[in-house]
């Protein structure tokens, strides 16, 4: 068989374009709208994750899918970073950062200064003193233009610090060592440096219970001060560790509305919604109908409360990443398994997932 020129060059293009077409259509199969992209018009959506979760490709792609910022679990937390004063581990942390970069996700940092998983060196002297302020307040100084300093550009967002005021009625801050060596003055500080280092991250200041009434006051008093002090504080995060019966609708939305009359944005950081009210072992250990039904609705009024106030939040991150493992697994009741999050133990989306997405 004899083909003219020109009908050969239309056979080619025919078959170019079969393969074009098939590559998209593949393309998009493998690309099925995710959590991030039904909140494309409102914030970002993040998820809290650990290296490991980047070492299997069905769990990055399912990242990709459904996420579109990142937050290190436990990587850039002081004691993993920085484990003695003249060593950094960063290998997890730029995982996490580069993995980010290659895909254009965006990144929240977390944590910069908090009383847990500080490394004990960080406290004391070679004699086993408590050091004094300037020491504890210089070495906190390294230690935030260290790690701010590296991702500097990369992150865009830090926690700087997290959980200084106090649960306990009557007390402002917490009765920590960086309060018992510093007073009150490292938490200025430890944005100032945060600031000095980053000028153009977004710095935050992060707490749990932010919705009760009590606590939420003594943070709004602590954000009133700084920003009338002129201190680098830009926004508020709502960890939102919350359960399927708290918060209500309208704690919530008092507390958003308060913190955002001191004109600043609101981010939810660590949010998962735990199917337990109590700290008590449960009677039958699976997750019930009735648990997964008031999760659903929980998980529903969150989100049309989110929604409603777009205009001041400005990112939502899980705190992990499916029912297959949480932080909330054994804690605060070990050997309880808990079920707090949008996916289930095979990553397929839940009941809850459906109250999320449907708007
Ligand atoms: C968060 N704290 C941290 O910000 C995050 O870095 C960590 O990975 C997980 C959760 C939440 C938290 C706050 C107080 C607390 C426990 C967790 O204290 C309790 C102790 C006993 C019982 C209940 C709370």
């Amino acid at each position: 068989m004899y083909f003219s020129y020109p009908m050969m060059r239309s056979k080619y293009l025919f078959v170019a374009m079969l393969t074009i077409s098939t590559t998209f259509a593949a393309y998009a199969q493998h690309s099925p709208k995710g959590l991030k992209d039904h909140y494309k018009d409102y914030f970002p959506i993040g998820v809290a994750i650990t290296p490991r979760h980047l070492q299997d490709s069905a769990t990055r792609a399912f990242l990709l899918q459904h996420f579109n910022s990142l937050t290190a679990e436990n990587a850039m937390k002081m004691e993993p970073v920085h484990p003695e004063a003249d060593r950094y581990q960063w290998g997890g942390a730029d995982a996490i950062v580069q993995f980010a970069m290659e895909n254009g996700l965006k990144v929240r940092g977390h944590t910069l200064c908090w009383h847990n998983q500080a490394p004990k060196w960080m406290f004391y002297d070679e004699k086993g003193q408590l050091v004094g302020k300037d020491t504890l307040l210089n070495r906190l100084r390294t230690h935030i233009h260290e790690v701010v300093g590296r991702y500097k550009g990369r992150i865009y967002a830090w926690d700087v610090v997290n959980e200084a005021v106090s649960d306990g009625r009557g007390e402002f801050l917490r009765n920590s060592l960086w309060y018992k060596i510093c007073g009150e003055d490292f938490i200025a500080q430890a944005f100032r440096y945060a600031h000095e280092a980053d000028p153009e991250a977004v710095l935050f200041y992060n707490d749990y219970n932010t919705e009760d009434p009590v606590k939420r006051d003594k943070i709004y008093r602590l954000l009133k001060k700084l920003r009338e002090a002129n201190v680098p504080v830009h926004a508020v995060g709502l960890q939102g560790h919350w359960s399927i019966k708290d918060p209500s609708r309208e704690r919530l939305a008092s507390a958003i509305e308060q913190y955002a009359s001191l004109g600043i944005n609101i981010q939810i950081t660590e949010l998962d919604v735990s199917v337990f009210t109590n700290n008590k072992m449960p009677e039958k250990p699976d997750f019930t109908a009735e648990q997964q039904m008031l999760q659903e609705h929980q998980y529903r009024m969150l989100f049309d409360t989110f929604r409603k106030y777009r205009h001041v939040i400005t990112g939502v991150t899980f705190w992990n990443v499916s029912d297959r493992s949480s932080w909330l697994d054994n804690f605060p009741v070990k050997g309880r398994k808990n079920y707090p999050l949008l996916f289930d133990e095979t990553l397929q989306p839940k009941k809850a997932y459906g109250s999320v997405v449907g708007f």
